[in-house]
């Protein structure tokens, strides 16, 4: 499909939609406003002002959605749309999603509310929201053509349900859904436990995992791409684009993830090991929440992790799959490590005079190299930290622990002060001479090293 450049236009502003459009059981009720966002920066989270008082969560480059109280129901409104992303300083992306931004806005309740969520359809095409992880009726599950009919442009839906249980669950397309998920429609719920207390945590950082297909210089994801990405991100940004997981020192911290990509993702965290307490299907229990530095999530999962923030610094957290902590780049680069380009360099910049040979000793030279770029393009590897390039892209941040953070407070702190002598740090004396390869045959001493030694059983160390 072909998207033209009026399919992203008449979007902005927060959408009033009249009641007269409005199909369902509540279709007699004013509609609630559609809040939409227009930034990428984390807001903060949505403390309740009525109920329970639970710890909400916050959304990495991202927001929670206001709702209303009607009577008994916690009202809500997603407007599915067509919008303009930024995923990462120097970068946006024409992409779909809901209210303002992709991903969604975080819907957040408490286990027993009764939910009532409109969806209004601003797509060129039709549409519908399915609950990824929520038990409900048949009828509310949102899968086009079984479940209901689609929502057609224009039109709204009202899904009605119990938040019957508490945990980690998000929301998602269930039409066209190559297409939608491709562009970017997604969003999280959170359902809190009724008893606020149970496995309540000081921080909660909720995102989703998402990927692109952008060529360098385009603004529009391929929507037909079934594997071969090239933008992997954390809701719908990419490093240095992803906010840092900003914690206090001693604070229980929860990190809650859901994969709507088309591989699985192995996410590693440095400087702790963290108990594996959620997934979509529910709480792990305690006693069996079990530990890990890197849990994979498969496609259509969601996990979730705690662990207590005990140790200060800047630890990073990452996909264990290189290729998906490196930007776009163009396809088939060579392997040139161990290649001597000196001499075809030479030649090439009498015709181009900034001709540089890369990837000759590994491909690190690219972190630190501002190379020019096509027009709303990123480097494939970037970030510069305090001791230099970090040469990272994708899905890649920082878990920044410091002392005496306000528990409110999740602005980043900059980059972590080392107390002195606990940095790696250049070994600067003589080298040894024997590290030159001796010439001629072998000395007997020499050819001993060789020779393998097997170990008996520990009979010669009896006591
Ligand atoms: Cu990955």
């Amino acid at each position: 499909m072909t998207l033209s450049r009026r399919s992203f236009l008449g979007t902005s502003g927060a959408a009033l939609i009249g009641a007269a459009a409005v199909s369902g059981r509540a279709g007699h009720a004013a509609i609630p406003e559609a809040p939409t966002m227009k930034e990428a920066a984390m807001q903060p989270p949505l403390v309740p002002k009525s109920g329970p008082d639970y710890q909400p969560v916050v959304t990495l480059n991202g927001w929670t959605l206001p709702w209303r109280m009607n009577g008994d129901w916690k009202e809500f409104h997603l407007v599915a749309e067509p919008v303009v992303r930024e995923m990462a300083p120097g970068m946006t992306a024409h992409l779909w999603g809901y209210n303002g931004q992709s991903p969604g806005p975080t819907i957040e309740a408490v286990e027993g509310d009764k939910v009532r969520i409109f969806v209004t359809n601003k797509l060129p095409e039709h549409t519908t929201v399915h609950w990824h992880g929520l038990i409900l009726p048949n009828g509310m599950d949102g899968v086009g053509g079984l479940t209901q009919p689609q929502i057609k442009p224009g039109k709204t839906f009202v899904y009605e349900f119990v938040m019957t249980k508490s945990g980690t669950f998000m929301y998602h397309p269930h039409a066209d859904e190559m297409v939608q998920m491709a562009m970017g429609m997604m969003g999280f719920i959170v359902v809190h436990p009724k008893d606020v207390s149970f496995r309540r945590v000081d921080r909660d950082f909720v995102f989703l995992l998402s990927a692109f297909d952008i060529e360098p210089g385009a603004y529009v994801p391929k929507v037909t791409t079934m594997t071969e990405f090239n933008l992997w991100t954390w809701n719908s940004r990419v490093f240095p684009g992803i906010d840092p997981f900003v914690c206090a020192k001693g604070d229980k911290v929860r990190i809650r993830f859901g994969n709507l990509t088309m591989t699985n993702h192995p996410i590693h965290m440095h400087g702790y090991d963290f108990k594996v307490s959620c997934t979509d299907g529910g709480w792990v229990p305690e006693s069996a929440a079990w530990p890990e530095v890197t849990i994979d999530c498969g496609v259509g999962q969601m996990r979730a992790f705690d662990f207590v923030a005990e140790r200060e610094g800047d630890w990073a957290i990452h996909c264990h799959k290189s290729h998906h902590t490196m930007n776009a780049m163009g396809h088939g680069l060579s392997n040139y490590i161990g290649v001597n380009k000196k001499e075809i360099a030479g030649k090439i910049r009498k015709l181009i005079p900034d001709y540089m040979p890369m990837g000759t000793a590994g491909m690190a030279d690219m972190g630190d190299m501002e190379m020019p770029l096509p027009d709303n393009t990123l480097p494939m590897m970037t970030g510069f930290g305090p001791f230099g390039p970090l040469e990272m892209g994708g899905m890649f941040s920082v878990v920044k622990v410091r002392e005496g953070i306000a528990s409110d407070d999740y602005k980043d702190p900059g980059w972590f002060k080392h107390p002195a002598g606990t940095v790696a740090y250049e070994w600067k004396g003589e080298p040894k001479k024997a590290e030159t390869a001796p010439s001629g045959p072998p000395t007997p001493a020499q050819k001993a090293e060789f020779r393998a030694v097997k170990p008996r059983m520990s009979s010669n160390h009896d006591h």
